[in-house]
């Protein structure tokens, strides 16, 4: 039997699947006598410091939780749940920490993307059980904005390099918490669970961790769902986002089945994007959220859910808001969630009226869940014009001129499924939702999509470089050169393709073979 501490914010689904799949009950704390009579505690901590501490000190977990620690207890902590053994943090300065080591929690300050996300090494400073069955050049999954700076030299498990080279695990007697999330490590965090529980194993050094980490470029497996005509859930492909073919829509396989299929061969995230959800509110569309739950419980890599999370009155007048809709997702398994439409609409509002109202959903479920859990996806097309003057958007000089000879292009943003085209770019979209507290862009492209024909460098480098949060690179992906040429031409810290991988083109296994010599990527 695991104790679970479920303070109430973010996914701890996932770490209950991971422990169920190694075989394990799980029971929720609910009060303070609950941890005191844990055997195994387990804290999977997300979102924000300040929030984290605050539900922890009004639930008056605090002092049991400290009194455990104290004793020596087998505790794993995750993430947040690693920062909160430290004095403080510079998120949420006012609200002290645990302070069961002595240290801060500092934000990055590096020219390198903020979130630090994805799958990066880690170099051991001390022997420790949970490195049994592991050899030293895995790569791990992180997703944090904020590290601890651990004063206590013995207390450092392993460190990691990004920017600066930070703890990234902290291990004092039977006490070990984690930067990095091994229940989203796919089979090496498993790993490194199983040996936390048991504490027979002894404790090694593993032989072949590298002099410095590397941040892995990311391959991402994209699922488009919806129902069909016969109204079963399917994984379906557009053409430049036309997904009927003779009139139907296009039949590519079960989502769960794929999802794992990806998850086997080597996929470093699965996105789910539920197509029709502008249409169809998602939270009467269980099947969804069913599709959700079942994938998690046997895919340990992050699962992002997109589709229909906005504000949204049903037919007998209840409102939810889009953080409802989303705390959903998370509760069903999703690690982050990602708003397309909406998106848009916020920023057109912020744009008009000059500032932010703090209740948007990108800001709202930012607050709860962290910058992190908010990826934004956008559906630009473009639009070519004479002179770069021609529009007040964020124009490009392009290498490939227009159907009339224009030189000059801008990305126009679409809402509902490409259906309808705004009067606002992709740039200014970006920049805009970075601002509003959106951790990630998932950057499509309409022209490309379904085409095969490699995706679109322009667009990418001029999103990318409008901001500082990672930049998914969408649409095109025909072949693994593609792969290559988007990491070699632009700064994207991560390649999604959806149409190749369906077709059984191109494994995702055969294109990290193709990268694995020349792009840092996390091997299959
Ligand atoms: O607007 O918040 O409800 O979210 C709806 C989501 O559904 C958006 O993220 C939007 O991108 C997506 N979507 C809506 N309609 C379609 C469609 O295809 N008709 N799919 C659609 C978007 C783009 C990618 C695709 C890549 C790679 N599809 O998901 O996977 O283009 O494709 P490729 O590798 O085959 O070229 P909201």
């Amino acid at each position: 039997m695991i104790t679970l501490l479920d303070y109430g914010a973010g996914n701890v689904r996932s770490v209950i699947n991971a422990l169920e799949r190694l075989g394990e009950t799980v029971e929720l704390v609910e009060t303070g006598a609950d941890i005191a009579k844990a055997r195994r505690l387990v804290f999977p901590g997300v979102g924000n410091f300040g929030a984290m501490m605050r539900i922890l000190s009004d639930k008056q977990l605090i002092e049991p939780l400290l009194s455990y620690l104290r004793e020596d207890r087998p505790f794993f902590g995750i993430c947040v749940a690693l920062q909160a053994l430290f004095e403080s943090s510079e998120e949420a300065p006012d609200m002290p920490g645990l302070g069961f080591l002595p240290g801060t929690v500092k934000r990055f300050d590096t020219d390198l993307s903020v979130p630090h996300i994805g799958w990066n090494g880690y170099k051991a400073r001390q022997p420790s059980r949970i490195f049994n069955d592991l050899n030293g050049n895995e790569k791990l999954y992180f997703v944090h904005s904020y590290y601890v700076d651990c004063e206590e030299e013995g207390a450092i498990l392993t460190t990691t390099d990004y920017g600066t080279e930070f703890v990234s695990s902290v291990q004092k007697g039977n006490i070990i918490a984690t930067q990095f999330h091994p229940e989203k490590s796919g089979r090496v965090g498993l790993k490194i669970l199983k040996n936390f529980l048991d504490s027979t194993r002894e404790s090694i050094l593993p032989q072949n961790c590298p002099q410095t980490t590397k941040l892995a470029k990311r391959i991402i497996a994209c699922l488009d769902v919806r129902s069909n005509d016969q109204g079963d859930l399917v994984v379906t492909k557009g053409d430049q986002y036309d997904v009927r073919e003779k009139g139907d829509v296009r039949n590519l396989g079960k989502p769960v089945q794929l999802a794992e299929e990806y998850y086997q061969q080597g996929a470093d995230e699965i996105t789910f994007l539920n197509i029709t959800a502008f249409r169809d509110f998602p939270l009467e569309d269980m099947p969804m959220i069913e599709v959700l739950r079942q994938t998690s419980k046997n895919v340990f890599v992050p699962l992002t859910i997109g589709g229909g999370i906005r504000d949204f009155t049903d037919r007998n007048g209840r409102t939810y808001s889009a953080l409802e809709v989303a705390s959903e997702y998370f509760r069903s398994g999703a690690d982050k969630i990602s708003i397309g439409s909406d998106a848009v609409l916020i920023v057109e509002e912020v744009l008009k009226t000059g500032k932010a109202t703090g209740m948007s959903s990108i800001e709202q479920i930012a607050r709860v869940y962290g910058n992190q859990a908010v990826v934004i996806s956008v559906d630009p097309r473009r639009v070519y014009v004479d002179s770069p003057d021609a529009v007040k958007h964020h124009v490009i000089k392009s290498k490939f001129s227009g159907p009339n000879g224009e030189e000059y292009c801008w990305y126009q943003c679409t809402i509902k499924g490409g259906r309808e085209g705004r009067d606002l770019d992709a740039v200014t979209l970006a920049k805009v939702c970075e601002e509003l507290g959106a951790g990630e862009i998932l950057l499509n492209c309409i022209d490309k999509d379904g085409t095969n024909s490699g995706f679109d460098l322009e667009l990418i480098n001029s999103v990318r470089d409008a901001v500082t949060i990672p930049v998914i690179a969408s649409s095109g992906a025909g072949s693994a050169e593609h792969f290559l040429e988007v990491f070699l031409k632009t700064d994207a810290e991560a390649a999604l393709a959806a149409g190749i991988f369906h077709r059984k083109e191109v494994p995702i296994s055969e294109v990290k073979t193709y990268l694995q010599d020349t792009i840092e990527i996390r091997p299959v």
